[in-house]
């Protein structure tokens, strides 16, 4: 199948550079308000080419179904403090009204069998292009600093091992993980406390 790649993902780059602006202005506006701010940092990505490849084959998605299909192709990444502002989060974007929820995925309750944690929202956006309004899917992950860090971790581990890893390394990865689930535990306990200290040092610095 010959297929004009750039011209296919133009739609996904533009959902996703115009996301990453929305919801990063949101931190600023959270600051201004002098309110504790659920969103640490937001990260994009469309999916590359090789990669879109390898997932229709592994997950059999015919290449003519990707708009469909692959819920993925246009990646949100919202990082939280705590795993209290994940729900926030996910509270705020099902009450906005340019984007359309279709599925969730609480892995942040149900962590994967990999000891994976986040939670995952498919939305519908529409994208303004020259002459047509798209709807296109994007699939948007929530999940705290110390999810973010464990699977970065595991996710370049994955491109050694190919996602087979050795006996030793998959322990190791699930002690992680529970280690990273007890620090986000650790930090709810003493939230209210820091959210304190950090209205208060933002009013000292005024
Ligand atoms: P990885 O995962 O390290 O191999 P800018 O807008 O200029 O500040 P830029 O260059 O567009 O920044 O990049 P941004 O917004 O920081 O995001 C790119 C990052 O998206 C990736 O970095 C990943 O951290 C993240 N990302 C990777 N895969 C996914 C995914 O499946 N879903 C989502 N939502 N985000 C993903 P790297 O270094 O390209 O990739
Ligand atoms: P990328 O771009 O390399 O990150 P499903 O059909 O719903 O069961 P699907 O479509 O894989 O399966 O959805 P799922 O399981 O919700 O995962 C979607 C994305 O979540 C993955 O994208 C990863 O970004 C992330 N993810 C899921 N499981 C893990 C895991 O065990 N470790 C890490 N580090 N990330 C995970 P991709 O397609 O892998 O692509």
């Amino acid at each position: 199948m010959n297929r004009d790649w750039e011209l296919f993902l133009l739609p996904y780059n533009q959902t996703v550079d115009e996301l990453k602006v929305k919801l990063r202005g949101l931190r600023g506006m959270y600051l201004s308000r002098k309110e504790h701010g659920p969103i640490e940092f937001v990260t994009g990505r469309v999916k590359p080419i090789n990669s879109i490849l390898m997932k229709s084959k592994t997950r059999n998605i015919s290449l003519d179904k990707l708009e469909t299909d692959m819920e993925d192709l246009a990646g949100i990444r919202i990082m939280c403090p705590f795993v209290e502002d994940i729900h926030d989060v996910v509270a705020m974007l099902k009450n906005r009204n340019d984007i359309n929820v279709v599925q969730e995925k609480d892995y942040v309750n149900h962590k994967k069998d990999s000891g994976y944690r986040s939670y995952h929202l498919i939305c519908e956006y529409s994208v303004q292009l020259i002459d047509e309004v798209k709807v296109v899917l994007v699939e948007i992950q929530i999940r705290t600093l110390a999810m973010n860090f464990w699977a970065s971790i595991e996710h370049s581990l994955n491109y050694k091992y190919q996602g087979e890893f050795p006996d030793e390394i998959n322990t190791r990865l699930q002690k992680a993980a529970e280690s990273a689930f007890q620090l986000d535990e650790e930090m709810s306990t003493i939230r209210d406390e820091i959210k304190e200290i950090q209205k208060n040092f933002r009013y000292s610095q005024e």
